[in-house]
Protein backbone atom coordinates (compact mmCIF):
# COMPACT_ATOMS: atom_id res chain seq x y z
CA UNK A 1 0.00 0.00 0.00
CA UNK A 2 1.40 3.92 -0.79
CA UNK A 3 2.25 5.58 2.27
CA UNK A 4 2.22 9.51 2.87
CA UNK A 5 4.34 12.10 4.13
CA UNK A 6 2.30 13.20 6.89
CA UNK A 7 2.23 16.52 9.21
CA UNK A 8 0.32 17.58 11.95
CA UNK A 9 0.18 21.26 12.31
CA UNK A 10 -0.31 22.38 16.11
CA UNK A 11 0.52 18.91 17.21
CA UNK A 12 0.52 19.86 21.11
CA UNK A 13 -3.02 21.40 20.83
CA UNK A 14 -6.09 19.50 22.01
CA UNK A 15 -7.04 18.97 18.21
CA UNK A 16 -3.57 17.85 17.17
CA UNK A 17 -2.48 15.92 20.30
CA UNK A 18 -6.01 13.60 19.13
CA UNK A 19 -5.17 13.85 15.22
CA UNK A 20 -2.10 11.72 15.70
CA UNK A 21 -3.90 9.41 18.07
CA UNK A 22 -6.02 9.21 15.69
CA UNK A 23 -3.95 8.19 12.61
CA UNK A 24 -2.62 5.72 14.98
CA UNK A 25 -5.80 3.89 15.60
CA UNK A 26 -7.13 3.65 11.78
CA UNK A 27 -3.44 2.62 10.45
CA UNK A 28 -3.18 5.42 8.31
CA UNK A 29 -0.71 4.96 5.76
CA UNK A 30 1.70 7.44 7.25
CA UNK A 31 5.01 7.19 5.72
CA UNK A 32 6.84 9.53 7.56
CA UNK A 33 5.08 11.52 10.76
CA UNK A 34 6.35 15.22 11.39
CA UNK A 35 4.54 16.90 14.21
CA UNK A 36 4.59 21.13 13.98
CA UNK A 37 3.78 23.40 16.67
CA UNK A 38 5.08 26.91 18.28
CA UNK A 39 8.61 27.29 19.19
CA UNK A 40 7.13 27.13 22.68
CA UNK A 41 6.98 23.36 22.22
CA UNK A 42 10.46 22.65 20.61
CA UNK A 43 11.64 19.68 22.23
CA UNK A 44 8.62 18.49 23.44
CA UNK A 45 7.76 14.83 21.97
CA UNK A 46 4.61 12.83 21.29
CA UNK A 47 4.05 8.87 21.05
CA UNK A 48 3.24 7.16 17.74
CA UNK A 49 3.03 4.00 16.90
CA UNK A 50 5.25 3.54 20.51
CA UNK A 51 7.53 5.89 19.24
CA UNK A 52 8.43 9.22 20.72
CA UNK A 53 8.01 11.85 17.69
CA UNK A 54 10.29 15.28 18.62
CA UNK A 55 8.00 18.33 17.81
CA UNK A 56 9.42 20.90 15.52
CA UNK A 57 9.20 25.06 14.60
CA UNK A 58 6.28 25.48 12.38
CA UNK A 59 8.22 27.24 9.48
CA UNK A 60 7.68 28.44 5.83
CA UNK A 61 10.03 25.46 4.76
CA UNK A 62 8.46 22.80 6.99
CA UNK A 63 6.14 21.48 3.76
CA UNK A 64 9.06 20.04 1.52
CA UNK A 65 7.87 16.64 0.23
CA UNK A 66 5.04 16.72 3.04
CA UNK A 67 1.77 14.71 0.78
CA UNK A 68 -0.72 15.92 3.28
CA UNK A 69 -0.91 18.57 6.16
CA UNK A 70 -3.95 18.42 9.05
CA UNK A 71 -3.59 21.94 10.48
CA UNK A 72 -5.53 23.05 13.44
CA UNK A 73 -3.13 25.85 15.16
CA UNK A 74 -5.45 28.85 14.76
CA UNK A 75 -7.01 30.73 12.49
CA UNK A 76 -4.56 33.30 12.03
CA UNK A 77 -1.58 30.83 11.48
CA UNK A 78 -3.23 28.68 9.02
CA UNK A 79 -4.49 32.02 7.00
CA UNK A 80 -0.52 32.37 6.87
CA UNK A 81 0.83 29.02 6.22
CA UNK A 82 -2.18 26.89 4.83
CA UNK A 83 -1.12 28.62 1.38
CA UNK A 84 2.47 28.15 1.81
CA UNK A 85 1.83 24.43 2.26
CA UNK A 86 -0.50 24.03 -0.60
CA UNK A 87 2.47 26.22 -3.02
CA UNK A 88 4.84 23.41 -1.98
CA UNK A 89 2.73 20.42 -3.48
CA UNK A 90 1.46 19.74 0.13
CA UNK A 91 -2.75 19.02 0.44
CA UNK A 92 -3.95 21.20 3.48
CA UNK A 93 -6.87 19.73 5.52
CA UNK A 94 -7.64 22.94 7.79
CA UNK A 95 -9.56 22.82 11.10
CA UNK A 96 -9.74 26.21 11.36
CA UNK A 97 -12.77 29.05 10.14
CA UNK A 98 -10.14 30.14 8.51
CA UNK A 99 -11.30 28.83 4.70
CA UNK A 100 -14.43 27.61 5.50
CA UNK A 101 -16.49 30.05 3.28
CA UNK A 102 -14.11 30.37 0.76
CA UNK A 103 -15.74 29.22 -2.34
CA UNK A 104 -12.74 27.82 -3.78
CA UNK A 105 -12.21 25.64 -0.69
CA UNK A 106 -14.87 22.80 -0.12
CA UNK A 107 -15.88 22.00 3.29
CA UNK A 108 -16.66 18.63 3.88
CA UNK A 109 -18.08 15.68 6.18
CA UNK A 110 -17.28 12.81 4.34
CA UNK A 111 -20.60 11.37 5.03
CA UNK A 112 -22.30 14.66 4.04
CA UNK A 113 -20.58 15.51 1.00
CA UNK A 114 -17.35 13.37 0.31
CA UNK A 115 -17.91 14.36 -3.46
CA UNK A 116 -16.55 18.16 -2.72
CA UNK A 117 -13.48 16.77 -1.80
CA UNK A 118 -12.82 16.92 -5.72
CA UNK A 119 -12.57 21.08 -5.36
CA UNK A 120 -9.31 20.72 -3.23
CA UNK A 121 -7.53 21.14 -6.58
CA UNK A 122 -8.46 24.36 -6.63
CA UNK A 123 -6.47 25.71 -4.03
CA UNK A 124 -4.72 22.82 -2.65
CA UNK A 125 -6.82 23.39 0.92
CA UNK A 126 -10.23 21.56 2.24
CA UNK A 127 -11.33 23.03 5.26
CA UNK A 128 -12.77 20.73 8.32
CA UNK A 129 -16.20 22.02 9.51
CA UNK A 130 -17.07 23.77 12.93
CA UNK A 131 -17.36 21.14 15.42
CA UNK A 132 -21.51 21.85 16.23
CA UNK A 133 -22.03 22.10 12.70
CA UNK A 134 -20.64 18.66 11.49
CA UNK A 135 -22.49 16.50 14.14
CA UNK A 136 -25.63 18.35 13.11
CA UNK A 137 -25.33 17.98 9.81
CA UNK A 138 -24.03 13.97 9.83
CA UNK A 139 -28.26 13.76 11.63
CA UNK A 140 -29.63 16.61 8.92
CA UNK A 141 -28.73 15.22 5.63
CA UNK A 142 -30.73 11.82 5.44
CA UNK A 143 -33.82 13.44 7.20
CA UNK A 144 -33.14 16.36 4.38
CA UNK A 145 -32.93 13.92 1.59
CA UNK A 146 -36.37 11.88 2.92
CA UNK A 147 -38.36 15.00 3.82
CA UNK A 148 -36.66 18.37 2.83
CA UNK A 149 -35.61 20.57 5.77
CA UNK A 150 -37.37 24.29 5.51
CA UNK A 151 -35.73 25.75 9.13
CA UNK A 152 -33.79 24.73 11.85
CA UNK A 153 -33.32 26.14 14.89
CA UNK A 154 -30.39 24.85 16.95
CA UNK A 155 -29.53 25.17 20.69
CA UNK A 156 -25.90 23.95 21.70
CA UNK A 157 -24.19 22.86 24.80
CA UNK A 158 -20.11 22.75 24.23
CA UNK A 159 -17.71 21.57 25.87
CA UNK A 160 -14.40 23.46 27.11
CA UNK A 161 -12.14 20.97 24.80
CA UNK A 162 -13.34 22.96 21.83
CA UNK A 163 -11.41 26.06 23.10
CA UNK A 164 -8.77 24.17 23.53
CA UNK A 165 -6.09 22.56 26.40
CA UNK A 166 -6.24 26.36 28.08
CA UNK A 167 -9.31 26.11 28.66
CA UNK A 168 -9.55 22.36 30.01
CA UNK A 169 -7.23 23.73 32.60
CA UNK A 170 -9.70 26.34 33.65
CA UNK A 171 -12.51 24.42 33.99
CA UNK A 172 -10.05 21.75 36.59
CA UNK A 173 -8.51 25.02 38.10
CA UNK A 174 -12.33 26.92 39.06
CA UNK A 175 -13.64 23.51 40.02
CA UNK A 176 -10.75 22.61 42.84
CA UNK A 177 -10.69 26.34 43.68
CA UNK A 178 -14.52 26.58 44.17
CA UNK A 179 -13.79 23.27 46.76
CA UNK A 180 -10.58 24.49 48.21
CA UNK A 181 -12.65 28.18 48.86
CA UNK A 182 -9.97 29.47 46.88
CA UNK A 183 -10.16 32.84 44.32
CA UNK A 184 -11.39 32.10 41.13
CA UNK A 185 -9.36 32.47 38.39
CA UNK A 186 -10.56 33.58 34.75
CA UNK A 187 -7.86 33.83 31.90
CA UNK A 188 -10.04 31.80 29.04
CA UNK A 189 -13.55 32.93 29.39
CA UNK A 190 -14.62 36.25 30.36
CA UNK A 191 -16.91 34.83 33.01
CA UNK A 192 -16.32 31.67 35.58
CA UNK A 193 -17.15 28.65 33.75
CA UNK A 194 -17.34 26.30 36.92
CA UNK A 195 -21.06 25.83 37.40
CA UNK A 196 -22.17 28.00 34.91
CA UNK A 197 -23.25 28.49 31.56
CA UNK A 198 -22.08 31.11 28.75
CA UNK A 199 -24.38 32.13 26.11
CA UNK A 200 -21.28 33.29 24.43
CA UNK A 201 -18.57 31.11 22.04
CA UNK A 202 -16.03 33.15 19.87
CA UNK A 203 -16.58 36.81 19.38
CA UNK A 204 -20.21 38.81 18.80
CA UNK A 205 -21.48 40.52 15.53
CA UNK A 206 -22.87 43.55 14.86
CA UNK A 207 -26.33 41.63 13.95
CA UNK A 208 -26.17 40.27 18.05
CA UNK A 209 -25.53 36.66 16.90
CA UNK A 210 -22.11 35.44 17.90
CA UNK A 211 -19.58 34.26 15.26
CA UNK A 212 -20.18 30.59 16.27
CA UNK A 213 -23.66 30.99 15.90
CA UNK A 214 -23.15 32.05 12.14
CA UNK A 215 -20.65 29.82 11.48
CA UNK A 216 -23.22 26.94 12.19
CA UNK A 217 -25.85 29.10 9.93
CA UNK A 218 -23.14 29.68 6.59
CA UNK A 219 -21.60 26.08 7.28
CA UNK A 220 -24.94 23.96 7.13
CA UNK A 221 -26.36 25.67 4.11
CA UNK A 222 -22.85 25.01 2.47
CA UNK A 223 -21.93 21.63 3.31
CA UNK A 224 -25.75 20.51 2.65
CA UNK A 225 -25.57 22.28 -0.75
CA UNK A 226 -29.07 23.93 0.03
CA UNK A 227 -29.01 28.05 0.67
CA UNK A 228 -32.57 27.67 1.10
CA UNK A 229 -32.62 25.78 4.88
CA UNK A 230 -33.08 28.41 7.27
CA UNK A 231 -30.94 28.10 10.25
CA UNK A 232 -31.02 29.88 13.42
CA UNK A 233 -28.47 29.16 16.51
CA UNK A 234 -27.89 29.89 19.70
CA UNK A 235 -24.29 28.47 21.04
CA UNK A 236 -23.85 28.24 24.78
CA UNK A 237 -20.39 27.13 26.37
CA UNK A 238 -21.30 24.21 29.61
CA UNK A 239 -18.87 22.86 32.54
CA UNK A 240 -18.52 19.69 30.42
CA UNK A 241 -14.87 18.74 29.53
CA UNK A 242 -15.81 16.69 25.77
CA UNK A 243 -18.62 16.02 24.30
CA UNK A 244 -20.91 18.94 22.65
CA UNK A 245 -24.75 18.20 23.02
CA UNK A 246 -27.33 19.72 20.55
CA UNK A 247 -30.93 20.81 21.03
CA UNK A 248 -32.23 20.57 17.49
CA UNK A 249 -35.70 21.50 16.69
CA UNK A 250 -36.42 21.15 12.63
CA UNK A 251 -39.43 22.20 10.50
CA UNK A 252 -39.79 19.56 6.98
CA UNK A 253 -42.01 20.36 3.67
CA UNK A 254 -43.38 16.99 3.61
CA UNK A 255 -44.76 14.95 7.30
CA UNK A 256 -41.93 12.76 8.74
CA UNK A 257 -43.00 10.69 11.65
CA UNK A 258 -40.56 10.08 14.81
CA UNK A 259 -40.85 6.68 13.73
CA UNK A 260 -39.97 7.25 10.67
CA UNK A 261 -37.08 9.56 11.63
CA UNK A 262 -35.37 6.68 13.54
CA UNK A 263 -35.88 4.07 10.52
CA UNK A 264 -33.79 6.56 8.43
CA UNK A 265 -31.02 7.44 11.56
CA UNK A 266 -30.69 3.79 12.00
CA UNK A 267 -29.24 2.96 8.59
CA UNK A 268 -27.32 6.74 8.35
CA UNK A 269 -23.76 5.92 8.02
CA UNK A 270 -21.53 7.68 11.70
CA UNK A 271 -25.12 8.13 13.15
CA UNK A 272 -26.15 5.43 15.95
CA UNK A 273 -29.81 6.10 17.48
CA UNK A 274 -29.95 5.79 21.66
CA UNK A 275 -33.50 6.59 21.93
CA UNK A 276 -35.60 4.93 24.51
CA UNK A 277 -36.51 7.41 27.39
CA UNK A 278 -38.69 4.65 29.35
CA UNK A 279 -35.28 2.97 30.33
CA UNK A 280 -33.79 6.63 30.97
CA UNK A 281 -31.57 6.16 27.71
CA UNK A 282 -30.69 9.28 25.66
CA UNK A 283 -27.38 10.41 24.50
CA UNK A 284 -24.85 12.12 26.99
CA UNK A 285 -21.66 13.68 26.41
CA UNK A 286 -20.20 11.45 28.83
CA UNK A 287 -20.90 8.31 26.82
CA UNK A 288 -19.81 9.72 23.75
CA UNK A 289 -16.35 11.30 24.79
CA UNK A 290 -13.83 8.78 23.00
CA UNK A 291 -16.49 7.39 20.27
CA UNK A 292 -16.40 8.13 16.64
CA UNK A 293 -20.43 8.04 16.19
CA UNK A 294 -22.64 11.20 16.56
CA UNK A 295 -25.49 9.59 18.70
CA UNK A 296 -29.28 11.21 18.25
CA UNK A 297 -32.18 10.48 20.45
CA UNK A 298 -35.26 12.33 22.11
CA UNK A 299 -36.74 12.17 18.83
CA UNK A 300 -40.62 14.04 18.88
CA UNK A 301 -42.88 14.96 16.99
CA UNK A 302 -42.62 18.90 17.19
CA UNK A 303 -46.76 19.77 17.85
CA UNK A 304 -46.24 23.14 17.60
CA UNK A 305 -45.83 22.79 13.44
CA UNK A 306 -47.34 20.79 10.60
CA UNK A 307 -43.98 18.45 9.94
CA UNK A 308 -41.54 19.07 12.79
CA UNK A 309 -38.93 16.85 14.74
CA UNK A 310 -37.25 18.46 17.99
CA UNK A 311 -34.24 15.83 18.49
CA UNK A 312 -31.02 15.74 21.03
CA UNK A 313 -27.80 15.03 18.91
CA UNK A 314 -24.25 14.48 20.71
CA UNK A 315 -20.72 13.88 19.68
CA UNK A 316 -17.02 13.83 20.65
CA UNK A 317 -16.07 17.30 19.69
CA UNK A 318 -12.49 16.47 19.33
CA UNK A 319 -13.02 13.46 17.30
CA UNK A 320 -15.87 13.47 15.08
CA UNK A 321 -15.85 16.97 15.69
CA UNK A 322 -12.55 17.65 14.18
CA UNK A 323 -9.45 15.17 14.54
CA UNK A 324 -11.64 12.26 13.15
CA UNK A 325 -13.51 14.07 10.58
CA UNK A 326 -9.94 15.70 9.11
CA UNK A 327 -8.86 12.17 9.34
CA UNK A 328 -11.94 10.46 7.27
CA UNK A 329 -11.38 13.56 4.86
CA UNK A 330 -7.35 12.28 4.41
CA UNK A 331 -9.02 8.89 4.27
CA UNK A 332 -11.16 9.73 1.17
CA UNK A 333 -8.20 11.94 -0.49
CA UNK A 334 -5.85 9.32 -0.99
CA UNK A 335 -8.44 6.63 -1.70
CA UNK A 336 -9.47 8.80 -4.71
CA UNK A 337 -7.15 11.36 -5.94
CA UNK A 338 -3.37 11.04 -4.48
P1 LIG B 1 -4.99 24.35 21.63
O1 LIG B 1 -5.15 23.17 22.51
O2 LIG B 1 -4.83 25.68 22.26
O3 LIG B 1 -3.70 24.09 20.67
C1 LIG B 1 -3.25 25.02 19.75
C2 LIG B 1 -2.13 24.42 18.92
O4 LIG B 1 -1.70 25.35 17.94
C3 LIG B 1 -0.90 24.05 19.74
O5 LIG B 1 -0.27 22.94 19.18
C4 LIG B 1 -0.05 25.29 19.56
O6 LIG B 1 1.34 25.06 19.77
C5 LIG B 1 -0.31 25.59 18.10
N1 LIG B 1 0.04 26.96 17.78
C6 LIG B 1 -0.44 28.11 18.35
N2 LIG B 1 0.15 29.18 17.80
C7 LIG B 1 1.04 28.71 16.88
C8 LIG B 1 1.98 29.31 16.00
N3 LIG B 1 2.14 30.64 15.95
N4 LIG B 1 2.71 28.51 15.20
C9 LIG B 1 2.57 27.16 15.24
N5 LIG B 1 1.71 26.53 16.06
C10 LIG B 1 0.96 27.30 16.87
O7 LIG B 1 -6.18 24.49 20.63
P2 LIG B 1 -7.06 23.33 19.90
O8 LIG B 1 -8.25 23.05 20.70
O9 LIG B 1 -6.17 22.20 19.53
O10 LIG B 1 -7.58 24.11 18.62
C11 LIG B 1 -6.71 24.69 17.70
C12 LIG B 1 -7.52 25.27 16.57
O11 LIG B 1 -8.22 24.22 15.91
C13 LIG B 1 -8.61 26.27 17.03
O12 LIG B 1 -8.13 27.57 17.11
C14 LIG B 1 -9.65 26.10 15.97
O13 LIG B 1 -9.40 26.98 14.92
C15 LIG B 1 -9.49 24.68 15.51
N6 LIG B 1 -10.53 23.81 16.09
C16 LIG B 1 -11.43 23.33 15.24
C17 LIG B 1 -12.42 22.52 15.71
C18 LIG B 1 -13.44 22.03 14.74
O14 LIG B 1 -14.58 22.04 15.08
N7 LIG B 1 -13.11 21.62 13.55
C19 LIG B 1 -12.53 22.17 17.03
C20 LIG B 1 -11.59 22.67 17.91
C21 LIG B 1 -10.59 23.50 17.39
P3 LIG B 1 2.04 25.35 21.20
O15 LIG B 1 1.64 24.20 22.11
O16 LIG B 1 3.48 25.35 20.84
O17 LIG B 1 1.52 26.65 21.69
C1 LIG C 1 -11.61 28.66 17.16
O1 LIG C 1 -16.11 24.72 20.60
C2 LIG C 1 -15.59 25.66 19.93
O2 LIG C 1 -15.21 26.72 20.44
C3 LIG C 1 -15.46 25.55 18.43
C4 LIG C 1 -14.07 25.21 17.92
C5 LIG C 1 -13.23 26.42 17.61
C6 LIG C 1 -13.17 27.00 16.33
C7 LIG C 1 -13.95 26.42 15.19
O3 LIG C 1 -13.72 25.26 14.87
O4 LIG C 1 -14.76 27.12 14.57
C8 LIG C 1 -12.46 26.97 18.65
C9 LIG C 1 -11.67 28.08 18.41
C10 LIG C 1 -12.37 28.11 16.11
C11 LIG C 1 -12.25 28.74 14.75
O5 LIG C 1 -12.89 29.76 14.49
O6 LIG C 1 -11.48 28.24 13.96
Amino acid sequence: MKEYNIAVVGATGAVGNEMVATLEQRKFPVKHLKLLASSRSIGKTITFKGKEVEVEELKEDSFKGIDIGLFSPGGSVSLKFAPIAAASGCVVIDNTSAFRMDPDVPLVVPEVNEHAIADYKKKGIIANPNCSTIQMVVVLKPLHDAAKIKRVVVSTYQAVSGTGKKAIYELEQQILAIYGQKPIVKKVYPHQIAFNCLPHIDSFLENGYTKEEMKMVNETRKIMEDQSIQVTATTVRVPVFCGHSESVNIEFEKALTPEAARKILKKARGVKVVDNPSKNLYPLAINAAGKDDTFVGRIRRDESVAHGLNMWIVADNIRKGAALNAVQIAEALIKKYL
